[in-house]
C-alpha cells in the first residue's frame, strides 16, 4: 500500500508542487527508495481542516505510518531508514553536519541589503567547506553513493542557485568546481527532476522576504 504524504502546494497554484525544501527531502526519499506514495498537496495559505485535525502544528511535509501522521523532515527519512532499509540512504556520523550551515548563510546573504556586510563572504565560507570535504570524499558527501545528507542539501542548494540568481545575479564562483559538479549530479538524478519546485514558485516563494 502507498505511503501517504503531505507537502507544500505551489503559492497561487494549490495543484502544483511547491517550493519547500522539507517536503522535497522527504520526497526525495521516497523515490530513491523506490517507495510507492500518495501525494496530498496542501496549500499554506489555507490549510485544508482536515489537514490541521491530524497535523495541528500545520507545517508541511507529515507522512502517514501506522494510521498516524507525523511531521518533522529529520523524523521522516529517520523512520523510512528504519521502515525500507535499502538502499541504505544512512549518512556516517561524522558526516552528518556537513554542509549544515549553508542555508542558514544563503538565507541572510538572500535577504541582506548591504554588500559590506559579511553575510556573502559567510556563505562563501560554507561553500568553501563543502568544496573542501567534496574534493577529499566526493562526488557526493559520502562518496560514490547518494546518503541522506545529499538529499537534504540538494533542495536547499537549487533554492540558493534559483534565488541568488535570479535576486542577486550571484552564482556559486567557477573556482568552487566540486560544488558545481555536485549539485549538477544531484539536480540531474531523476528523483530530483520528479520532486523540484518550478523556478517561478521558489522565485515567488522568496520574494516576500526579500522585498517585505
Ligand atoms: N523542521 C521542519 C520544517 C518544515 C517547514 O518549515 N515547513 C514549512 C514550508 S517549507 C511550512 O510548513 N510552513 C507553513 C507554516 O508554517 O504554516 C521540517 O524539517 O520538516
Amino acid at each position: 500500500m502507498a505511503v501517504e504524504i503531505c507537502v507544500k502546494a505551489a503559492v497561487g497554484a494549490p495543484n502544483v508542487l511547491g517550493d519547500c525544501p522539507f517536503s522535497q527531502r522527504a520526497l526525495l526519499t521516497l523515490e530513491e527508495k523506490k517507495v510507492p506514495y500518495k501525494m496530498h498537496l496542501i496549500n499554506v495559505s489555507d490549510k485544508p481542516k482536515w489537514f490541521l485535525e491530524v497535523n495541528p502544528e500545520g507545517k508541511v511535509p507529515v507522512i502517514k505510518f501506522d494510521e498516524k501522521w507525523i511531521p518533522d523532515s529529520d523524523v521522516i527519512v529517520a523512520l523510512l531508514e528504519e521502515k525500507y532499509p535499502n538502499p541504505s540512504l544512512s549518512t556516517p556520523s561524522e558526516f552528518a553536519s556537513v554542509g549544515s550551515k549553508i542555508f542558514p548563510t544563503f538565507v541572510s546573504f538572500l535577504k541582506s541589503k548591504d554588500a559590506s556586510d559579511g553575510t556573502e563572504q559567510a556563505l562563501l565560507d560554507e561553500l568553501k567547506a563543502l568544496e573542501e570535504h567534496l574534493k577529499a570524499h566526493g562526488p557526493y558527501v559520502n562518496g560514490a553513493n547518494i546518503c541522506s545528507v545529499d538529499l537534504s542539501l540538494a533542495p536547499k542548494l537549487y533554492h540558493l542557485e534559483v534565488a541568488l540568481g535570479h535576486f542577486k545575479k550571484w552564482s556559486v564562483p567557477e573556482s568552487l568546481s566540486h560544488v558545481r559538479n555536485y549539485m549538477k549530479l544531484l539536480f540531474e538524478r531523476e528523483s530530483f527532476q520528479k520532486t523540484k519546485a518550478a523556478k517561478e514558485y521558489i522565485i515567488a516563494g522568496w520574494a516576500p522576504k526579500v522585498n517585505p
